[in-house]
């Protein structure tokens, strides 16, 4: 605990003795339990009462350390069932109680960082009967969303954004004359990102009354990394000196000595806090949020209730910016989750009872997999074949490359913009440098993109994982935007593979071409195809034709399917059952939705006066979009043409297999289009 900060919190928690049965947080602190037993449930809960935060605020310091048990288990038991992310909320448990307790939410203003890690808000906020739907179609949102809840003040998902959305509540709340707090929730993994940074360099100069929390858990998903991140351990590190430790004994002693508690005592203490402060961070120099304008106080055990209340109310009263670091253990209360949290950051579903995480054995391998495997292949035998990712190196399946080449193998932090520009400074110099990036994610480099990589025409490869419908994650996560921002780049090449097969020659494509290069694939498990031992250029610009046999033929069949990426496969299912109709159809394997095979679509366009595309894509500006623009430059606005993909909405959470029939994204939504455009009873021109 900062020593000065001990100071002011013990003379506040004596004045509210009372208040918190436990008495002065600091002095009565109780033993801490081991953690939860999974399987052993109290007959009663206190969670069953708590609907709203002012149920919160009549608890006992004891029973909010039960509550918190309580709410432990709820979240392990509900995760288990269909996945989700359970270590960071495990860690927030003390925390989000002693905030919504201290502050008078929703008055005043919570703000979570990535929002990963509300479900214990979300417990705590009336959503307590719906925990269980969580991630589910039609149910809770894994993140924050502003129409769930008036607690939720701020939706989020991407990282770094808290601090700015905060800032401006508090700048809204001054001009217009309004009185509540602002209090933005970051943890150390959000904070290594720029926006994150731009907002405290914005917050430090604008001196609103804002309180930042930082949840100090060492983790990004993997381990945190940067020069911030080394700076945060440096601070918690000075916790553990015993020249800490024998200021922090001093304090304490001159706090029970202290006769009264009043003006004369704050004042003491705050000159304490003053001299000590110099200790208690690693050098004047290096306490760089204060010297950025914002007053900073931690480190702080995370999950002890009553200190956590007696800082946040002490914070509360102190004017301008405000850094509290708080410091949590990811996956708290499990040991399981404990042991490694990076595992248990998001796991699918899992038995609570055994720790073990549901995988069928005989599931073919990811995509991610397959995509690592092969740039490790690939890298192997080149040496310039570099891996960057921003803070992704599980999801991205960069791990590998890590492991094989760490030289090689660059984690930027949560720093997508950076990755990118980082990477157009590496191919200048001759390196082929692969981005691995979740297609949601990539949206944050967009101008990178295009100012540093595509105006230089720099060699660079932008490999998005989890392109498509993503399911449960919803609205923010799913990445259908990204044909539409990368084809609309001049010098930019855009291609998706119908499979895991095709993946890896478009890697080895990508890697082996000029130029800024993009292609996207899906989350979850690939086709399970047989993979060919060498990986080989693929031409650009030359689509498949998958059925019929030849070109000839296919011209003369009743429309033309083009379908993109993951979408071949049910373009394959519709024309199958669209023949036993009698319906005859040709299915494009499409590649490429820059540059399109001009010469194959206008053939078939020409030829059927159909076309069908599919794409797992808004259709505004996607592969589609291209095909028609291509259709109106050679004057056949003539031919009848649908747009599969997704429409101007932002798709909801929930099962793929739930969102695509919903969607559109089916074989029978593709088959009832086709059936629209040549009428029922069909005529076959085969
Ligand atoms: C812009 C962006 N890039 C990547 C992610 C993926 N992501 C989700 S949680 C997370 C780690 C966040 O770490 P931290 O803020 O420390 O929270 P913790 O999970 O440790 O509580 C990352 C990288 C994201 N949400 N947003």
């Amino acid at each position: 605990m900062n020593a000065p900060f001990l100071l002011c919190s013990c003379i506040y928690s004596m004045q509210y003795e009372n208040r918190f049965v436990m008495s002065a947080g600091c002095m009565l602190r109780r033993a801490k339990g081991a953690g939860i037993s999974i399987g052993r449930k109290p007959l009663t809960r206190i969670l069953d009462s708590i609907d709203n935060p002012e149920q919160l605020r009549t608890l006992t310091v004891p029973q909010m350390e039960q509550l918190a048990e309580e709410i432990r288990r709820e979240i392990i038991e509900k995760v288990s069932v269909k996945g989700g992310h359970l270590a960071p909320n495990l860690g927030v448990v003390e925390l989000t109680m002693a905030l919504h307790y201290v502050f008078d939410t929703p008055k005043d203003m919570l703000v979570w960082d990535i929002g990963h890690q509300a479900y214990v808000h979300k417990l705590l906020t009336g959503r307590r009967d719906r925990f269980h739907t969580i991630r589910q179609f039609g149910g809770l949102s894994g993140y924050l969303r502003r129409d769930e809840s008036p607690y939720d003040t701020f939706g989020a998902s991407h990282a770094s954004t808290s601090i700015s959305a905060a800032l401006g509540m508090a700048v809204a709340r001054d001009l217009q004359g309004e009185h509540f707090k602002v209090v933005a929730i970051i943890g150390d993994g959000a904070l290594t990102g720029g926006m994150a940074l731009e907002a405290i360099n914005n917050a430090g100069s604008l001196k609103k009354n804002l309180i930042i929390v930082l949840n100090d858990n060492e983790k990004s998903i993997s381990d945190n990394v940067g020069a911030i991140s080394h700076y945060l351990d440096k601070v918690r590190h000075m916790q553990t000196t015993p020249s800490y430790q024998r200021l922090r004994d001093m304090a304490k002693g001159s706090i029970e000595r202290l006769p009264v508690v009043g003006d004369l005592a704050r004042s003491a203490a705050g000159r304490a806090e003053m001299g000590l402060k110099q200790f208690m961070l690693p050098s004047k120099s290096g306490a760089i949020f204060e010297e950025l304008g914002l007053k900073f106080f931690g480190p702080f055990d995370g999950h002890d209730i009553p200190l956590l209340l007696d800082v946040f109310e002490n914070v509360k009263k102190i004017e301008g910016p405000v850094i509290v670091q708080v410091v949590t253990k990811k996956g708290k209360g499990w040991d399981v989750a404990e042991q490694d949290a990076t595992k248990w950051h998001g796991p699918g579903a899992f038995d609570y009872k055994s720790g073990i995480i549901k995988k069928n054995p005989n599931d073919p391998p990811t995509y991610t997999e397959v995509f690592a495997n092969a740039l490790v292949e690939i890298a192997e035998q080149d040496p310039s074949v570099v891996g960057v990712t921003a803070a992704m190196e599980e999801g991205t399946g960069l791990k590998k490359l890590h492991q094989r080449f760490p030289e090689r193998y660059f984690d930027v932090g949560i720093a997508e913009q950076h990755a990118v520009t980082f990477a157009g400074g590496m191919a200048v110099m001759g390196l082929r440098p692969v981005v691995a990036v979740y297609s949601t994610f990539m949206q944050r480099a967009f101008d990178q993109v295009i100012h540093d990589i595509c105006v230089q025409n720099l060699h660079v490869i932008f490999a998005m994982d989890r392109a498509g419908i993503v399911g449960e994650d919803g609205q923010t996560q799913h990445g259908v935007f990204d044909i539409a921002f990368m084809r609309m780049i001049p010098h930019m090449v855009v291609m998706a593979p119908k499979d895991e097969e095709e993946l890896r020659h478009m890697l080895y494509t990508a890697v082996y071409m000029d130029g800024p290069v993009s292609l996207r694939y899906p989350r979850g498990k690939a086709l399970g195809v047989q993979l060919t031992k060498e990986m080989h250029k693929l031409e650009i610009g030359k689509a498949e034709l998958l059925s019929p046999a030849t070109l000839e033929e296919a011209e003369k069949t009743d429309c033309a399917l083009l379908a993109y990426g993951s979408m071949v496969t049910q373009a394959e299912v519709a024309a199958k059952e669209l023949a036993d109709e009698g319906i005859h159809v040709s299915v494009v394997n499409a590649r490429w939705a820059k540059p399109l095979d001009e010469a194959m679509i206008l053939r078939l366009a020409r030829n059927t006066r159909r076309i069908v595309t599919v794409e797992d894509h808004a259709v505004a500006g996607g592969f589609g979009s291209a095909v028609l623009e291509l259709l109106e430059q050679h004057g056949l606005r003539d031919v009848d043409t649908r747009l599969i993909g997704l429409p101007d909405t932002f798709v909801e959470h929930g099962a793929p297999t739930i969102l695509k029939e919903l969607y559109g994204l089916s074989s029978s939504h593709i088959k009832d289009v086709v059936r629209s455009m040549i009428g029922e009873g069909s005529r076959s021109l085969a």
